[in-house]
């Protein structure tokens, strides 16, 4: 190995300052305190216009999206509804170099399963480039969002990821061994996360290598708790019927999954063929308890729990829930669940604390039911204002129901009382919904997004492939008003809105970040400084080629490979200045990455095109920004 090139600059972190980032603004994150007053939004205190901020007004809320099948998590300004960022998790961002740079090949490769790993090499592959993300939802301390972490599944490729709230950048994604396309998941309100539940969708053989086929009769279902700091599969629970979605109590006692396929079908006809599906209850302390003992069978490295329908019922119940059920929400009172019927026009509360008989005295099932109001055509997805009503989405209907929790309660008791309280039409077709603040205790019952997942003609038209629209419902006020309507593309499921005080994202990286640690250890032995040196290191066919960037200039204006290298290019940005990110993008090569401020970051290509070749930032980062350039030059093999 020899050092070559190498060019001492002058720059020191501090002193790139002065000198770069024109016309960066700094903007602290001090600048979002005090938009409150009173726990509501001052916009709105102030009597202004409410969801239309003024130019430069901050938003109130955070509103962390699903992208569905586009497989990454966009953060809106709510309720401007304006897109914020992307942050690229189990998709290829093509801005971000996601999915290419080593940073994050590791972070998409690590938690894959060794069969996946040889599925994927035999492709020529590390990891998949697709994912279908339906719920995003951030951690819980004593049952109200922290602002660690935002967690979402993967429903295309049976992963669970994980997003680091102080850089808004995916730092886990764990696949999910023995489980089928993870679904439902939520994670544990009390406590704290803790666990993070996530729900195998479609049932297939436990073993799944061949040996059983077409035989559904030994297909079953399983449900996982995922250790959320660790990010590792805790323990699983085999169930019997399908599994949908899931929530928890805020308790830390219990997990709720809905069954949409109770009876096991194969095709549509008997799918739904039942009146009654269920709700599987998971008793967690009881299920630890076994994990303990040893009452498990350990597959693929992980105890796995007997909790079919039939055997003991230490560890599941099984509640009869008319008719496929889908949403289920954990109500900010702590006392109750709705489950929402999807075939059935109803839905079903449940009372947590009657769940203890279930387990303890063998009670009825339905034990537990203390309410089930009729509420209209498709409820699919439950929502909270923190003052006793619930919003419900009706799919066939299109609308939004308002109604009230202690009045359903009364209704399923005998009295003669209406709990809807009113309707709203919403376009088209609602899935989820979501409260500010609506999935904690301290739902504010200021705001409600419906998730359309038909636009139709409210927007001018784009062609055959239509967005989603979201709109935003003014629920202040008991006369729910359609204020707004979002466009997004395809395909936002669901959504949390958090209050912008919980989530403190950083303005720059910290040098010693984990994410860049793989880049520093081999800076390190390379002897290379990453923050002063700019070099290329020569091993073998392989070549590191380590530069540092400042506007409006990278560290190299050029260096030399040979034809058949293996390249590895580190960049370190030097400036720490607020916004002032640069890219490398290398032409001709299918190579191009963000590099944040005082991050490093690093992409590995084979240099097998001769010639001359332009690297250019493509960041616009500087009034020189066009001038940030520099060549590779690839030696033909020959030469
Ligand atoms: Cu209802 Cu995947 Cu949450 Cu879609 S799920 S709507
Ligand atoms: Cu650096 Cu553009």
């Amino acid at each position: 190995m020899s050092a070559e090139e190498t060019k001492r600059k002058g720059f020191s972190r501090r002193g790139v300052l002065g000198a770069g980032a024109v016309g960066a603004v700094a903007i602290g994150t001090g600048a979002v305190n005090g938009l409150f007053e009173g726990g509501v939004p001052k916009a709105r205190a102030a009597g202004s216009s409410k969801a239309n901020l003024a130019p430069g007004e901050l938003d109130p809320y955070y509103g962390f999206w699903s992208s569905g099948q586009t497989g990454e998590v966009r953060i809106l300004g709510f309720p401007s509804m304006r897109e914020l960022m992307r942050i690229p998790v189990f998709n290829r961002c093509s801005a971000t170099g996601w999915g290419q740079t080593n940073e994050s090949l590791k972070i998409l490769t690590d938690g894959l399963t060794d069969d996946t790993k040889a599925f994927l090499a035999a492709r020529g592959k590390k990891t998949y480039d697709n994912g279908d993300l339906h719920h995003p939802h951030m951690s819980f301390t004593d049952g109200t969002y922290d602002g660690r972490y935002i967690f979402a599944n993967d429903k295309a490729n049976t992963r669970v990821a994980r997003i680091r709230c102080d850089v808004m950048k995916c730092d886990k994604i764990i696949e999910i061994p023995n489980a089928q396309d993870i679904h439902g998941m939520r994670p544990q309100k009390f406590p704290r996360t803790g666990y993070v539940f996530a729900n195998g969708e479609h049932e297939a053989p436990l073993v799944n290598d061949g040996q059983i086929l077409d035989d559904p009769s030994k297909y079953v279902n399983i449900f996982t708790a995922i250790d959320g700091d660790e990010m590792k599969v805790a323990w699983q629970v085999k169930v019997s019927g399908n599994l949908d979605n899931t929530d928890c109590d805020y308790q830390g006692k219990y997990a709720f999954s809905t069954s949409y396929n109770s009876e096991m079908g194969m095709n549509l006809a008997d799918m739904t063929k039942s009146e009654l599906d269920h709700v599987v209850v998971f008793n967690l302390k009881a299920i630890e308890e076994g994990v303990k003992n040893g009452d498990v069978q350990m597959l693929n490295g992980v105890p796995v729990i007997d909790g079919l329908k039939g055997s003991n019922k230490k560890y599941t119940r099984y509640i009869p829930i008319p008719n496929s059920p889908h949403g289920v929400n954990a109500a900010p009172d702590k006392k109750h669940i709705v489950i929402n019927g999807k075939l059935s026009p109803t839905v079903s509360i449940i009372d947590v604390e009657k769940v203890d008989a279930l387990f303890e005295s063998n009670a009825d099932p339905r034990s537990c039911i203390v309410g089930e109001p009729e509420l209209g055509l498709g409820p699919l997805h439950t929502a909270f204002d923190g003052k006793g009503n619930c919003f419900t989405t009706l799919f066939l209907d299109s609308q939004i129901v308002k109604w009230n929790m202690e009045k359903a309660i009364k209704a399923f008791a005998g009295e003669s009382v209406d709990p809807i309280i009113s309707k709203v039409d919403v376009h088209y077709q609602p899935g989820h919904n979501s409260t500010s603040m609506g999935e904690t205790a301290e739902a504010d019952g200021e705001w409600l997004i419906s998730m359309n997942k038909f636009s139709k003609d409210r927007f001018i038209n784009v062609g055959p492939l239509k967005p989603e629209n979201e709109q935003l419902i003014d629920i202040s006020s008991d006369e729910m008003k359609v204020v707004h309507d979002g466009p997004t593309f395809a395909e936002p499921h669901d959504s949390i809105i958090v209050r912008s005080d919980i989530v403190k994202p950083v303005n720059i990286w910290e040098r010693d970040d984990p994410v860049f640690a793989d880049a520093v250890a081999q800076a390190k032995a390379d002897g290379v400084d990453l923050e002063g040196d700019d070099v290329v290191i020569r091993d073998g066919n392989k070549v590191r080629v380590y530069m540092t960037s400042v506007a409006p200039q990278f560290g190299l204006e050029k260096f030399t490979v040979k034809q058949g290298n293996e390249v590895t290019v580190y960049v370190t940005n030097l400036d720490d200045v607020d916004d002032v990110t640069h890219g490398f993008c290398l032409s001709n090569h299918g190579v191009a990455m963000e590099v944040a401020p005082q991050a490093t970051a690093s992409v590995t290509f084979t240099a097998d095109r001769p010639g001359v070749h332009w690297f250019y930032c493509q960041w616009f980062c500087h009034a020189l920004h066009m001038e940030m350039r520099g060549r590779m030059f690839v030696e033909p093999r020959s030469a």
